[in-house]
Order: structure tokens, then C-alpha cells, then sequence
């Protein structure tokens, strides 16, 4: 008997091939010798949605379950990646898919090339968010994302004459085979407008909102496969539209160009992910788009509860929300809003549900990126939530009084409401008492949340707070990113370490291997050939794949300050030209980056870098010993080409200052040896691989703490330190801009007069640590010892593990296998 494969499951190469040009013909509607690349694209990726089909809808089918707890993660940003290779190695089918595009004389390379990255969010935040839905899958617990389903992503940034120019990221504008839209699901969102008091049927005392607008929300799903798991979760995006009632409007107000505007603002609320600019505040549009996919995202789970045949007062069993940041904590009032005007609860059991659903994780300690709406704007957008913030907070602080006795500090610094000056709703303060759970994401970064920004709320529940540090999904900045690498650890070890990256511990007994050495630096070197010749294709610039690759790659910002290493770049240069025949370590440093569009100190450190870099890669005294590069459009497509070829990872930010940082467990996994100051998660990283593999240097939090305390007065490095005087004196003198004295300014001024980031202080032992680097790496042999050790002990940072934590600790959750009926 003949058995036929089913064209849309089937996985032999033969049923693959004949899917392929089933779907060219039937879905794109083309021929073979018309189809573009992107037809192909498009083609093979409805081949592979169609293969995780059944595991989505049986996923989704297990949400419904009326004992199924769902994570319900909630963020503004999720910076995905592009999906095609990530679902074939998830699905295990990338042998087979590769075999039939072959034989459909395609080329696998270029298909997979042709896919536009959904960039939905700035940096590490939304990649996090990224990381945590893939292990979410992976470890088969029901999840769901919600977030915005933007028209423009994060912009696309090109460099001219040395500057950044962002353009407009139309990554939809091709077609979006991931998503499909579910409009039976859409919902509406009130904006604006006045609250009155009523009396309900029952004689009950209430509140009505009465909008000045109505905007509809529109889900589109995403599939996010686990990695060999029939699990497939939903990330499911708003778009906002205009109601159906607009036409209506037209005939009865007969405004046919005021009803045209307000469609226009209304779909003005996804249109654009908003950079993390320094000044965050003001933005109305911003207020509204938090708002908006909350609310879409608190009346779908609303649904989903009572779907699955359980009582509102149940809602905080069913769903574990999760707040990524301060961006969605208006979800704790519109859930108040939801249970208490539209579906008559009563306040006490509201609190009672809301409180124990929102869980909040910080981000950030930088006191500007500290959320705050003025009340004005706050009431003017959401008069309802201002109402009830205002109750949340006179109860909480009747609370507080009972606990603080007469201490108005507290009570002041504790407060929903900043009365100082413009009274302002503060969204940490929000969050905090909203949720049964606040935590920092790397150990230090914990410990800082609670000594610092979030000190009063520690000290009045100490037993909310815990640490959950970052990691990052092995799947993609492993597998994906870097198979050459993959082979030859399984070949070794096996291919468990994937799902369970502690085993990659297994590694640790070839370190010494002189075989196994040879094969990791060849696959290297393989790497970092690829990575010039892309460096060629994009920049013009030559690069010497035997030179040590050392990368900083990371949003452009000075706490991170990616002006230190030019400065280190700089003073290479002096020693070169004081001493042409200098006995150095040929580099290329490699940057990439994306300032934000209105921080001009950050686009002004790009230009820095670009111009530095003009002058080094063409003096003839450097004989191409050392080589800048600044690659623009720095996205999660690049960071899959660059962290596999790097050989040391710059992570050079002030102590105290980042969060975690996520880059840093990609680059140590990859086999990157780190150079570092004591911030983040760089401390739980040293930590692991060991402090004879990790370049330390600089100060600790507590002595940038003491020294600005004391009056930091960067002049006093500049004068008592003759190399630095020197580089700087450079810079100041033109050299690197044309003889124009006027360009880096701005930069030196801030540097010598303020240097928050006490760039100056650490700018010794920064050099200092440089040439340790550069002696290290003369010897090959143990530079590859100490690579293999990093990757070896990564296993702490895979976002398994911290989802794990998560689910154990805070969300309650356990894994629930997704049975496919065949
Ligand atoms: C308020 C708005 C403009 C805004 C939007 C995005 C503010 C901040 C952000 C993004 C913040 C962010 O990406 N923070 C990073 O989060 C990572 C994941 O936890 C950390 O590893 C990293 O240290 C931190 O800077």
C-alpha cells in the first residue's frame, strides 16, 4: 500500500519539497520563474507555521482547561528576532527543511535571510522578554505574552559621515507570516472624557466613565515554539483601530473630516515603538499605548477566565501577571477599574483579586527613567484610574501611618502621588503596591532596588522582595547563532546541555584537550572570517580575521560608556605613533549601536567613534595593526553574527549602574573572555567561570558612591594623569575632526566638568587591565583554555533557569505537557 504524507504536517524531504511549491503556487500565487526571495521566504514559512499548527491549537486548547494556570507576561516590548530558523530548530526539522529547499534549487542561506526582524522593542528589556517566552515554551508552561503590535519597530539606523540617521522600520511592509489576527476577539478601549456617579438597579452606589473616545483593540497571535516540546505559546500583540461606530458617527454628526481625524488617532496608538529616550516624561501618546494594550490584555484574560467556567474572584488563580517594568503597571488600576465599575465587585474583594495577580520586576535604577505622568495629563487621559489611584493610595497610606507612626518622610516618599513641585502619579509606587512580588534581575541590581529606589517600600514589606537574575535562551544565542560551536559541544558531550545548560559543565575536562583546543579555535577563526567579509560588505573596511575581535555591542548610553573605549582605542594610537615599531596586539574593535533620536550626547559618542576610527584605519603608522569598525543597525540578526565571533566582550559600564545586562551571558556562552567592572550580572558571571577567566577592573559601586560624595573632581585624573592628558588633548585638539576643535566639545566639556558616569576615574585601570589582555592573549593555547572554561560554566545563565525561579518562586506555576492527538 502507498501511503501519502499530509502536504501540511508531512516532514520527509519529498512531502516538504512538493508543500514548498504547493504554497508558492496556492498562497503566494506565483509561479517558480516569477516568485521573488521573499516569495520563496514566504512559501517555506507557511510550511513551517503549518507544521507547529496542531501543537498551537492544542496549546491554546489547554488555556481553556478550568485548572490551567497561564503566566501572563506583560511588556511593551518584545524584540523577537526573525523566527524562520528558530522555529525549524525548535520543531527539530532543520535537516529536512534544509534538504528541501535544496532540492527545490534554493538556496537555505538566502530564505532564511530574506525574513525582516520583528524589532519590537529598544534593547534588553524586550529582549528579555524575547528569552523568557521562549523558555517559558521550552519548559511547557502555559503562557501567554501580551504587548503592542506596532506598525514601526525600533528605527533603522544608518550612518553618514560618521552620524547616526534613523529611518523608519517597516518591517510588515513584505507580508508577516507569523501572525495570524483573531478580529472575534477584538475589544474596546475608552480614553478621555468625565466620570459620574449613579445609582445601579440594584440601588448601588457607582461610578460611570463617559469617554471622549473609543478605540477598538485587535489581536494578532504569534506562535512561540518550545524547543522539542509540543508546547507552542501565544504572544498575542494589539493593534488599535477605530470602532465600526465611526461610520455611524459620519451620518449623525455629518463631521466626515473630524470623524476621518479621530480614526487617524486612533490608529495612531500602535503605530510607533517609542526609543528610551532620557526624558521620558510629557509623551500623552506613550500614556495612551500603555494604557491601551493593558486594558486589551486584562479584558482578554477576563475572558479567557470566565470562559473556562470559573468566577471573577477567582481571576488571581488563574492567571500569574507578570509586569516587565513600570510600563504596564497601569494594569493594576484598570483591574480595579474592570471588576469593581463593569463587573460589580466590590472594592475589598477587587484589592483582595489584584493584589495577589500583579507581580513587578524593576529594570532600571537610573532615577530618570522612573516613570512619573503629571495628574493633569494622567486625568485628562484616564479620569477613572485617577479616581481610584487616589483610593488606593488613601488607603495604603492610612496603612502606612499605622506603621511608620508620625514619619511624614515616609509617608511622602511612599505616596501613588509626587506632591513636590507638579504633582505627578508615580508608576514604581503603583507597581509596588499593587503587586505581591518586586524584583531586581541580578543580585546586585536587587540589592540596590532595596537600599535605594525602593528602600520605603522594603522596609514596609521586606517579604515581597526577591531576586531573579537575567539569562538568556541557549536556542537562539547558541544553537541559531552559532551551529559550528553546537556540533562540535555535542560531539562531545551530547545534546542535553541544550535543554539543561548546567551540563555544559561536561566541557571542562577538554580544556586541557590539546585536539579539542585546535578544533575551538578553528571554529573561531571560521567565525571571525565570516564576520569580516561581512565587515567588508558593509562598511568597506578590511579587517584582519587574526586579530583579536574585541566587540561592544549594546543600545548607546554613557552610563555604558562606550566613550571608554575610545579613549583605550586612542591611547593604542599614541603609543603607536610615539613608537611606530611597538610590540602590540593587533585588534579590531568592533561597535555597534543605537543611540536614541533625541539623546545628542549618545549621537555625538557615535560620531566619536566613526571619526577615531577614520583616522586609525588609515594612518600608515598603524600598519593595520589596529581597526575600528562601528557596524550600523545593530539588531538581534547582528548579534547572532557577532557574539559567536568575539573573543573579548567589552562590559565597561559604571558600577551600579546597569541593571544586569544580558549581552554579557550571550558573548561568555560563546566563549568570549569578559572585560568588566563589578555591575550587573558581571559579578554572577565572574562568579561562575572563575576570577582567572575574567578581566576585572575599576570601581565598585560603593567607591563611585564614595568618591561623588566626597566632590568628584574629574580635572584631578586629567591633570595628574599624563596619557590621559594626552588623549584628551588629542580629541580636544581637533585631531580626530578635521582640525575642528568644536565637535567633541560637548563630550571633553562633560567629561572633564561633570563625568557623571566617572568615566575619568576609571580610566587608568581600565588601560591598566587592556594590557593584561593584550599579554593573555599572546598565548594562545591558555586564551583558548580560558574560553572553553567560560562557555563551560555558562549554565547559570540560561533563561531556563530563570524562568524556572520565576515559576517556582513567584508566579506558582507548573509545567503542563501539551498532549497532539494524531
Ligand atoms: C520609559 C521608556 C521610555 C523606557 C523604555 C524602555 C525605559 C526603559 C526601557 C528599557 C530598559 C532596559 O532595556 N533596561 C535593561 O533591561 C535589561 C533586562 O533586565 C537589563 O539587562 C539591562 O541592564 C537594563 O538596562
Amino acid at each position: 500500500p502507498i501511503t501519502i504524507e499530509d502536504d501540511r504536517t508531512g516532514l520527509s524531504v519529498e512531502t516538504l519539497r512538493r508543500a514548498l511549491a504547493d504554497h508558492l503556487y496556492y498562497i503566494q500565487g506565483k509561479l517558480p520563474e516569477h516568485a521573488s526571495k521573499n516569495d520563496f521566504y514566504l512559501a517555506l514559512a507557511f510550511v513551517v507555521r503549518d507544521r507547529l499548527m496542531p501543537r498551537w491549537l492544542y496549546s491554546k486548547k489547554n488555556y481553556l482547561q478550568p485548572d490551567t494556570r497561564i503566566v501572563s507576561y506583560l511588556s511593551a516590548e518584545f524584540l523577537l528576532g526573525p523566527h524562520l530558523e528558530n522555529n525549524l530548530i525548535n520543531l527539530d526539522i532543520q535537516d529536512e527543511v534544509r534538504q528541501a529547499v535544496q532540492e527545490s534549487n534554493l538556496d537555505y542561506q538566502v530564505l532564511i535571510d530574506q525574513e525582516e526582524e520583528p524589532g519590537l522593542g529598544n534593547g534588553g528589556l524586550g529582549r528579555l522578554a524575547a528569552c523568557y517566552m521562549d523558555s517559558l515554551s521550552s519548559l511547557e508552561i502555559p503562557a501567554l505574552g501580551y504587548g503592542i503590535r506596532y506598525e514601526f519597530g525600533i528605527f533603522d539606523q544608518d550612518i553618514r559621515d560618521g552620524w547616526q540617521v534613523e529611518m523608519t522600520d517597516k518591517w510588515l511592509q513584505f507580508g508577516n507570516p507569523w501572525e495570524i489576527a483573531r478580529p472575534s476577539f477584538a475589544v474596546t478601549v475608552k480614553l478621555g472624557g468625565h466620570t459620574e456617579p449613579y445609582v445601579d438597579n440594584q440601588g448601588q452606589y457607582k461610578v460611570r466613565w463617559v469617554p471622549a473616545q473609543i478605540v477598538k483593540g485587535i489581536p494578532y497571535d504569534t506562535p512561540i515554539t518550545g524547543y522539542k516540546v509540543n508546547t507552542v505559546n501565544t504572544l498575542r500583540l494589539w493593534k488599535s483601530e477605530a470602532p465600526e461606530s465611526f461610520d455611524f458617527q459620519v451620518f449623525n454628526v455629518g463631521d466626515y473630516y473630524g470623524a476621518v481625524d479621530q480614526k487617524i488617532v486612533s490608529e495612531n496608538i500602535s503605530k510607533v515603538l517609542y526609543p528610551n529616550d532620557e526624558q521620558v516624561q510629557g509623551k500623552e501618546l506613550r500614556l495612551m499605548q500603555q494604557f491601551f494594550f493593558v486594558s486589551c490584555a486584562l479584558q482578554d484574560m477576563i475572558r479567557i477566565h470566565l470562559t473556562s467556567g470559573r468566577r471573577l474572584n477567582t481571576f488571581h488563580e488563574k492567571f500569574a501577571v507578570q509586569l516587565n517594568d513600570t510600563h504596564p503597571a497601569i494594569g493594576v488600576a484598570e483591574l480595579m477599574r474592570l471588576l469593581i465599575d463593569e463587573h460589580d465587585m466590590a472594592w475589598d474583594t477587587a484589592w483582595d483579586v489584584t493584589s495577589r495577580s500583579f507581580a513587578f520586576t524593576n529594570h532600571t535604577l537610573l532615577p530618570e527613567a522612573l516613570e512619573k505622568w503629571s495628574v493633569d495629563l494622567f486625568g485628562r487621559i484616564l479620569p477613572r484610574h485617577l479616581e481610584i489611584i487616589y483610593e488606593i493610595n488613601r488607603r495604603f497610606l492610612d496603612q502606612v501611618r499605622v506603621k511608620f507612626m508620625g514619619d511624614e518622610g515616609h509617608l511622602e516618599r511612599l505616596s501613588l502621588i509626587d506632591e513636590s513641585g507638579h504633582r505627578s502619579v508615580r508608576m514604581a509606587n503603583l507597581a509596588c503596591v499593587g503587586s505581591y512580588s518586586i524584583n531586581g534581575v541580578a543580585a546586585l541590581h536587587t540589592e540596590l532596588v532595596k537600599s535605594t529606589i525602593l528602600k520605603d517600600f522594603y522596609e514596609l514589606s521586606p517579604e515581597k522582595f526577591n531576586n531573579k537574575t537575567n539569562g538568556v535562551t541557549p536556542r537562539r544565542w547558541m544553537v541559531q547563532a552559532n551551529p559550528r560551536l553546537t556540533n562540535l559541544i555535542s560531539s562531545k558531550i551530547g545534546d542535553n546541555w541544550i535543554k539543561h545548560l548546567h551540563e555544559l559543565k561536561g566541557l571542562e575536562q577538554y580544556a586541557d584537550d590539546p585536539g579539542f583546543r585546535h578544533e575551538w579555535r578553528q571554529i573561531k577563526l571560521s567565525i571571525k572570517r565570516d564576520l569580516a567579509e561581512h565587515i567588508q560588505r558593509r562598511t568597506g573596511i578590511t579587517v584582519n580575521p587574526e586579530s583579536m575581535f574585541d566587540v561592544l555591542v549594546k543600545r548607546i548610553h554613557e552610563y555604558k560608556r562606550q566613550h571608554l573605549k575610545v579613549l583605550h582605542i586612542i591611547t593604542l594610537y599614541n603609543r603607536i605613533k610615539a613608537n611606530p615599531d611597538i610590540d602590540l596586539t593587533p585588534r579590531t574593535f568592533i561597535f555597534g549601536g543605537k543611540a536614541a533620536p533625541g539623546y545628542a550626547m549618545a549621537k555625538l559618542m557615535i560620531k566619536f567613534v566613526t571619526s577615531v576610527g577614520d583616522v586609525v584605519n588609515n594612518d600608515p603608522d598603524v600598519r593595520d595593526r589596529l581597526k575600528v569598525v562601528f557596524l550600523p543597525d545593530y539588531n538581534v540578526t547582528f548579534g547572532q553574527r557577532v557574539y559567536p565571533a568575539a573573543e573579548l566582550s567589552e562590559q565597561i559600564s559604571t558600577a551600579g549602574k546597569e541593571a544586569s545586562g544580558t549581552g554579557n551571558m550571550k558573548f561568555s556562552m560563546n566563549g568570549a573572555l569578559t572585560i568588566g567592572t563589578l555591575d550587573g550580572a558581571n559579578i554572577e558571571i565572574r562568579e561562575e567561570v572563575g576570577a582567572e577567566n575574567f578581566f576585572l577592573f575599576g570601581l565598585k559601586t560603593p567607591e563611585v558612591q564614595e568618591l561623588k560624595a566626597n566632590g568628584y573632581n574629574p580635572w584631578d585624573y586629567y591633570d595628574s594623569n599624563e596619557t590621559l592628558k594626552a588623549v584628551l588633548d588629542l580629541v580636544a585638539h581637533g585631531h580626530f575632526s578635521h582640525g575642528d576643535p568644536e565637535l567633541f566639545r560637548p563630550l571633553l566639556d562633560n567629561l572633564l566638568h561633570h563625568d557623571p558616569f566617572v568615566v575619568l576615574a576609571d580610566y587608568q585601570a581600565y588601560i591598566d587591565c587592556q594590557d593584561q589582555v593584550d599579554q593573555a592573549y599572546r598565548d594562545q593555547d591558555n586564551w583558548t583554555r580560558m574560553s572553553i572554561l567560560n562557555a563551560a560554566r555558562t549554565g547559570k545563565f540560561s533563561s531556563d533557569r530563570s524562568i524556572s525561579e520565576y515559576c517556582e518562586d513567584i508566579w506558582k506555576v507548573k509545567p503542563l505537557p501539551v498532549t497532539v492527538p494524531i
